[in-house]
């Protein structure tokens, strides 16, 4: 029989590609919080998937932006880059028969001699197999890559495949979590990206990338969890638009949260939230390290 192998794999790549969609796919629970808008991923999330063989700790990644960079986008761009360095193996994840500039710069960014697998993700939206086989040769080009395998997080083509790929990339060594272990990020980091998802999917096309999200406190008491949690915006004029007309904005981003986070904790959970300003905390270094960026 062979050894057992455990290591870490980053996700990384350009934002919406699916990084955070293939983790929650690959180890079975929703961790990742994803929307349909770019970058919506902007605290690294472990996720364990452990099996007879084999103990993979994924690691998702904030999406390598090249535009619009404030300080929040230059400091989601090192916790990208050093994701992908600090790592067993990378998968670097594209959509298929989309690649550009964004992607190759990502690439770009992965040490050489980083072993790297490509992830070609959202193969259920190509119409055509045949448009396929092209993208995936010029691809070959790009890089030296370990392996390329067309998946989609969405059906969960593929997938055993991409795990049967990592799982021979991956160093020999004991497990580095018992089996069971999921994550080792903590239910109050879950409760608070979750009430970010949220407005990611609630808020408009704008405002979400004005908003953060931190808890103030987290209780339990006997079966419930008692949440207390504040969104952060840039400014006051911002407020209106957050909390809606009568509130009803804020309701239901509020009440969609509590749903998710009752369905992850198992439990009963009583959410208060707050609408309060930080002044321009995307382009404030000091204002990102209160809320948990480096
Ligand atoms: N059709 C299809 N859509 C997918 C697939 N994987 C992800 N998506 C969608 O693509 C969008 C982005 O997915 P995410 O998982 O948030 O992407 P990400 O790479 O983590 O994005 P950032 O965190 O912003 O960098 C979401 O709307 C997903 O539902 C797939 O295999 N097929
Ligand atoms: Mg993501």
């Amino acid at each position: 029989m062979s050894a057992f192998r455990c290591g870490t794999v980053a996700l990384a790549g350009r934002p919406n590609t699916g990084k955070s969609s293939l983790l929650n796919k690959m180890v079975g629970h929703k961790l990742a919080i994803v929307s349909p808008k770019a970058q919506t991923t902007r605290h690294s999330v472990n996720g364990i998937l452990t099996t007879a063989a084999c103990q993979y700790v994924f690691v998702d990644l904030p999406g390598y932006q090249t535009r619009h960079l404030n300080v929040l986008n230059r400091s989601l761009n090192r916790q990208a880059t050093e994701g992908a360095r600090d790592c067993d193996v990378v998968v670097f994840t594209v959509e298929a028969t989309r690649f550009g500039d964004a992607d190759r710069e990502v690439l770009a960014r992965i040490p050489a001699g980083q072993c790297v697998v490509a992830a070609v993700n959202k193969v259920d939206l190509v119409k055509h197999q045949m448009e396929l086989l092209p993208f995936l040769e010029q691809l070959q080009k790009e890089r030296d890559f370990a392996a390329i395998v067309p998946v989609s997080a969405r059906s969960g083509r593929n997938l055993p495949e991409l795990l049967r790929v990592l799982a021979g990339l991956l160093p020999e060594g004991p497990a580095a979590y018992p089996a069971d272990k999921l994550t080792d990020r903590d239910e109050r980091f879950f409760a608070a990206e979750i009430l970010r998802e949220k407005l990611f999917l609630l808020l408009g096309e704008e405002l979400p990338y004005r908003c953060d999200v931190s808890l103030e406190s987290f209780k339990e008491e006997g079966r419930l969890r008692r949440i207390e949690a504040t969104i952060w915006i840039e400014r006051e004029s911002q407020k209106p638009i957050v909390i809606g007309a009568k509130g009803a904005l804020l309701k239901r981003v509020s009440t969609a949260a509590r749903k998710d986070m009752e369905r992850l904790f198992g439990g009963k959970v009583y959410l208060g939230v707050w609408v309060k300003v930080k002044r321009d905390w995307t382009g404030d270094e000091r204002l990102l390290r209160q809320l948990g960026y480096r």
